[in-house]
């Protein structure tokens, strides 16, 4: 007989608290190393925890509802082999899609219907009781497809008198189609998006900033320092952070009926991946010199398109920059990333003419797009906000006042 062990919550960066969603094993099932048992689910992003060892679970620990963090026991198993010890933990993962296949089938099937997290988050969304639902994935496990097909195939209004959710249209009666199914990371945006857009009241203002002096300098720079490569989004997290300090709502958080305003300041950026947009976080950027701040954004860039980064990596922003600036646009509006109460959005600089109260000279304009949280925020604190962002970036002795 193999020794009993209690399987504990890893490391899971700062996320705690977090309901379990799913349990995917039961007790006496014999589990592989890294085979998934539990699923939990913050605001942010689902995670399957892995088992450390191979063996039987003997007894699981948690329920559905349950909130764990870093240490909570999740499940007793009887090891195979001699117990791994603590520092063994598999970490969790992130967003594992839904109908990727379980390693491990349970041998008893769950108190719940067979689904995974994405397709649990797609059922709850469109009212859809997965028990009523014709599993066609492995072994019978329901797929956001099947969610999919559920939803659209019950027209007609709900017993609140709400309208069914829109159903596509049977497109392949008109030419042929090809199915491209999401990413996890674009389900886990879908669903961050839509709330984002639903429950915050959002206002986009609009500012430009000359920054032909701050363009010459980042040449310079780059050229004194060619193994940083000094990018305008890392000359925005410098400009940003001089003027969240001196406008801390905009670096706050929403709680009910008082507002949370953090002394710390942590910039996230969209970043566009083969997989779909990450927003990577530089924690303290404000602590930071651009050559710094310019390396953290080369290297987490680097890790968002490998698809690399840890869930310590994707928290914690307090404000959040979106750049189209290497791409083109006149300006766009960004959507709100909550709990933050502003973005900025930006797009690509262009040489224009600009009146210097003599004549037109020509400057290199960057449109800059605010978008905010209007409980919040007022519609003169953002256009004051963007009049101070523009006047950091177009002298950036601004941000030594
Ligand atoms: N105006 C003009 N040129 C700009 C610019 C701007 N505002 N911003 C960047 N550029 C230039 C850069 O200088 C660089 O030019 P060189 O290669 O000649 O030096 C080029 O555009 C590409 O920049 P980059 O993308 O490599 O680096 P970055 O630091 O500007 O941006 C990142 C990094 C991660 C923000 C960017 O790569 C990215 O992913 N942007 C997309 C974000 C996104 O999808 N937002 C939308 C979210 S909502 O759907």
């Amino acid at each position: 007989m193999g020794a009993l062990t209690d399987i504990h919550v890893p490391d899971i960066g700062e996320f705690a608290d977090v309901p379990v969603i799913e349990i995917l094993v039961t007790v006496g099932d014999h589990v592989d190393l890294e085979t998934p048992l539990v699923v939990i689910e913050s605001d942010k992003a689902t995670m399957e925890l892995p088992s450390p060892h191979a063996g039987t679970i003997r007894e699981i620990l948690v329920a559905i509802e349950d909130k764990v963090s870093e240490g909570t026991a999740i499940a007793r198993i009887e090891t195979d082999a001699a117990p791994a010890t603590e520092t063994d933990a598999v970490p969790a993962t992130i967003e594992t899609p839904a109908h990727a296949e379980t390693p491990h089938q349970p041998a008893h099937e769950p108190h719940h219907a067979y689904a995974g997290p994405s397709a649990r988050r797609h059922a709850r969304e469109a009212g859809i009781d997965l028990d009523a639902v014709h599993g066609t994935g492995h072994k019978g496990r329901i797929t956001v497809e099947d969610i999919q097909r559920e939803a659209t195939s019950a027209p007609g209004p709900d017993a609140d008198g709400q309208p069914a959710p829109a159903s596509s249209p049977t497109f392949s009666k008109y030419g042929p189609i090809e199915r491209v199914p999401f990413t996890r990371i674009q389900r886990a945006s879908a669903a961050n998006l839509t709330r984002n857009w639903q429950e915050i009241p959002q206002v986009t203002h609009h500012e430009e900033a000359d920054i032909t002096t701050l363009e010459s300098w980042r040449k310079q720079v780059s050229h004194e320092h060619p193994d940083t490569k000094v990018t305008m989004v890392a000359l925005l997290i410098k400009a940003i952070t001089a003027t969240l300090e001196v406008f801390p709502a905009f670096n706050s958080s929403l709680a009910g009926d008082e507002l949370i305003v953090k002394r710390y300041i942590n910039v996230g950026f969209a970043a566009d991946t083969p997989a779909g947009l990450v927003v990577p976080v530089i924690h303290h950027a404000d602590t930071k010199g651009l050559l710094a701040l310019a390396a953290e954004l080369a290297e987490l860039s680097s890790k968002a398109r490998a698809g690399t980064l840890t869930p310590a990596e994707i928290s914690g922003g307090t404000f959040t920059i979106s750049s189209l600036g290497g791409i083109g646009g006149t300006g766009f509006t960004p959507i709100v990333n909550a709990p933050e109460v502003a973005i900025l959005g930006v797009v690509k600089a262009r040489t224009q003419p600009v009146w210097d109260g003599g004549q037109f000279k020509p400057g290199l304009i960057l449109p800059l797009s605010l978008s905010y949280d209007h409980r919040v925020i007022d519609g003169a604190a953002a256009a004051r906000f963007c009049v101070h962002l523009a006047a950091t970036l177009h002298d950036l002795r601004n941000a030594l006042l």
